[in-house]
């Protein structure tokens, strides 16, 4: 008999085909009520496949007594509150490793588009622009001292292709890494040694606006902010008013406070570039992140050890 699974918001054809080949499906985005849906179907519903930011609440996990996974499509899982999960003795997953070359990629890309201004470039260039003169002078990234905000598997990742940039590494994390980068217990005292900051840890209480005016302060007019992690681990309003008022020089993000609302004061700004949260976003890893998900919810449903349990 095939199992129970509940998809909560339309995710990548690659699962939804995987999933409904072998389990019983039950796909919430389609539902014309939700809640009236959930009401009904709660009690069947053995395990979830949840995209990263969709709120999984105590009280959804509550109303269903036959839940006992959740599966996270992505390595963060900041949205579900993983504490209520445990009492209630349901486990969660989510996706390491897969993506880590793809969220470096982008975090470089960010990089160079920030640093050679590429963005505008292609808009000077379809403008036609050039006819009226070059465009202007930019600022070389190679041999930058990059701080690396988070020394994990996505991390270590950016620093091994800064590396090839001939940048400088120094990280801060809460522990000491064994990497040969220079470690920065204060994450102020980092922001003031580098010219970019790049954010990669999780979100939620711990990280929150970690990034905050006192360590842009300490970044100061000529450095550069690159957040791939999440919008909750930069204190936004503090970081577009030194982005408005040039106290520090460029940003790059991929992800914001409210997603997927994005502050409008950041449209106008020329010194910032804006991704709306991609950074994992190809065929191939989103498939591999798929893949992932399937795979720990079909070793639940057989009694197998999880492969990539956070709780
Ligand atoms: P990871 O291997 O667990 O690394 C996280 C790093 O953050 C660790 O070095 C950890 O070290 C550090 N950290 C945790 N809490 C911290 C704190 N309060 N202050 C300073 N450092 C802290 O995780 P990962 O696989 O690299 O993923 C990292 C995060 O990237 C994810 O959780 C997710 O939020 C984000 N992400 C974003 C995208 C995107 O699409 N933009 C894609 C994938 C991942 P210590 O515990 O020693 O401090
Ligand atoms: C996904 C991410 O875009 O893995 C993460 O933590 O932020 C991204 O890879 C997101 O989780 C969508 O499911």
């Amino acid at each position: 008999m095939k199992r129970n699974l509940l998809i909560m918001s339309k995710m990548p054809d690659y699962f939804v085909d995987l999933a409904d080949a072998n389990f019983n499906t039950f796909k919430l985005w389609l539902q014309k009520n939700e809640d009236d849906y959930l009401n009904k179907i709660k009690n069947d519903i053995e395990a979830i496949a949840v995209f990263g930011g969709y709120k999984i609440t105590p009280q959804l996990m509550n109303s269903m007594k036959n839940l006992k996974l959740i599966a996270c499509y992505g390595v963060g899982y900041d949205a579900i509150d993983t504490i209520a999960a445990k009492d209630l003795g349901i486990r969660v997953t989510n996706t390491p490793e897969v993506l880590n070359d793809e969220v470096a990629d982008t975090a470089i890309a960010l990089m160079l588009c920030v640093y050679r201004q590429i963005i505008l470039a292609d808009g000077y260039a379809r403008n036609n622009e050039w006819l009226n003169g070059e465009f202007p002078l930019t600022k070389k990234f190679s041999g930058t001292k990059l701080g690396i905000v988070g020394m994990g598997r996505i991390g270590s990742t950016i620093a091994k292709r800064a590396e090839a940039f001939n940048c400088e590494i120094l990280y801060h994390s809460r522990t000491k890494k064994n990497v040969k980068y220079k470690y920065y217990g204060d994450l102020k005292l980092l922001a003031k040694e580098v010219d970019t900051l790049c954010v990669i840890t999780p979100g939620g209480k711990d990280t929150e606006k970690i990034i905050n005016s006192e360590v842009l302060d300490n970044l100061g007019n000529n450095g550069v902010l690159i957040n791939v992690a999440r919008g909750s681990v930069v204190d936004e309003e503090a970081l577009i008013y030194y982005l408005e008022n040039k106290l520090i020089l460029a940003a790059g993000l991929d992800v914001y406070a409210d997603e997927p609302k994005i502050p409008k004061r950041l449209f106008g700004l020329k010194n910032t570039v804006l991704l709306p949260h991609v950074a994992s976003a190809t065929v191939e890893t989103r498939n591999a992140m798929g893949q992932l998900v399937f795979d720990n919810i079909k070793n639940h449903f057989e009694n197998k050890s999880l492969i990539s349990p956070v709780v």
